[in-house]
């Protein structure tokens, strides 16, 4: 299914077109690269709950413990688990705001992270995230035994219907892999708090994991010697422990018709995930007639000739230099990122006049192409995207 186009892309497209049909080619190419960090306004949401917590104003707010003020994080653990120090509300031990801050002055961590559903194609959109490692949060809770996972969710109206529950491993919060980011908890989005809609005021971060694993208004992690996902996710047949994918998108659908003779921009986004991105690539085809639809085990699969796409550079200055992956000059380690998105774009030019079907997909670090290694759309989805068009005469 197509994704809805947001106002973003359509700004995109018109002033694409405009300046393709004006000036020379590649400089509109240049001068529409899109943002690296969305606009607050053109984020996607997906939120669940009745009524939606971050529709909540006032006194609600305030009851809802969701203001910076107000918020507090229970660390709690289950009957199994021994737990020296639990922070709970009904003692008033219970995290505060403050205390984030303050161990955010020797812990914090910065991230660039695409939010992206399990169950949506293109990334929901994505920011610099900051805060400070969970384990950092366990300290403070003294000697524990007996854990082997953390369950957590965050302000659900006090419906226990409406909890929506994530969960990690105790050793996914403890360790970190060199050159890896921990799993965070988050109290600010691009230098500023983080909004309600985004799961303010603290939100948990798993750098690594699709969407739901970051739960926003955060509120409450249990300690427990349960060694099984309990998460929300893991319903529906979905993979409760899926990590990004590496993918490419198609960034506009809209167009169908572009004229003879004017070079052809076309853009997407990538999706860095787990085993990173070698290249973007495209395979143009004449419109075989199927809609777009091209069965597994269609020969025209393998005798496809796929060409590299260009991947957008580093916008340098654009993001500051303390975030993870970034050298001492700011400049990025790799590129891209893990765990962000990048823009492709590709130009065609002397297309000749005809029905279109045209292709995108990544080639991961491992030099392993899209679809594959994982065709379980429940555990991301990862289909190669198709998009059509006709040349004028
Ligand atoms: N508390 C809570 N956290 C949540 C959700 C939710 O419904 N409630 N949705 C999750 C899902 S499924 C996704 S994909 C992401 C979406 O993040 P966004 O709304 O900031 O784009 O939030 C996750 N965190
Ligand atoms: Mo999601």
């Amino acid at each position: 299914m197509n994704d809805p186009i947001t106002r973003r892309d359509a700004l995109r497209f018109s002033l694409a077109g405009m300046l393709a049909a004006n000036l020379d080619a590649a400089v509109a190419a240049e001068s529409s690269d899109p943002p690296l960090l969305t606009p607050m306004k053109d984020f996607q949401d997906v939120s669940r709950g009745t009524p939606l917590p971050h529709t909540l104003k006032g006194d609600a707010l305030v009851q809802a413990k969701l203001t910076q003020d107000t918020w507090r994080l229970e660390i709690v653990a289950d009957e199994k688990v021994t737990l020296q120090k639990p922070k709970k509300l009904d003692d008033n031990t219970a995290l505060d705001f403050n205390a984030l801050l303050e161990l955010g002055k020797t812990h914090g961590v910065k991230f660039l992270k695409a939010m992206q559903c399990n169950n949506i194609a293109k990334p929901l959109g994505q920011g610099i995230w900051e805060g400070v490692p969970l384990r950092e949060l366990l300290r403070l809770c003294g000697k524990s035994d007996n854990v082997r996972r953390l369950y957590y969710w965050g302000f659900h109206n006090n419906d226990p219907k409406q909890i929506f529950r994530s969960s990690l491993a105790i050793n996914q919060v403890l360790d970190t892999p060199p050159n890896e980011l921990p799993v965070f908890v988050a109290y600010r989005l691009n230098g500023e708090p983080i909004p309600l809609i985004r799961g303010g005021p603290v939100r948990m971060v798993v750098p690594w994991a699709h969407g739901f694993k970051s739960v926003k208004w955060l509120q409450r992690i249990v300690l427990t010697n349960d060694f099984q996902a309990n998460d929300t996710y893991a319903e529906k047949n979905n993979d409760p422990e899926s990590y990004l994918k590496t993918a490419a998108y198609f960034d506009d659908f809209s167009v169908e018709k572009f004229p003879m003779g004017t070079p052809i921009t076309i853009r997407g986004t990538a999706m860095v995930g787990w085993p990173g991105l070698k290249r973007v690539e495209y395979w143009l085809r004449p419109d075989a007639g199927t809609k777009g639809v091209i069965a597994d085990d269609d020969p025209a699969w393998s005798s496809a000739k796929w060409v590299p796409c260009e991947i957008v550079p580093f916008p340098d200055g654009e993001i500051p230099r303390d975030v993870w992956g970034l050298d001492v000059n700011g400049k990025p380690k790799e590129w891209p990122l893990r765990f962000s998105y990048c823009f492709w774009r590709l130009v065609l030019k002397d297309v000749v006049p005809g029905e279109y079907e045209l292709r995108v997909r990544t080639v991961d670090q491992n030099g392993v192409a899209q679809p594959e290694p994982r065709p379980h759309q429940r555990s991301g989805r990862n289909l190669v995207q198709c998009k059509r068009f006709s040349v004028l005469k």
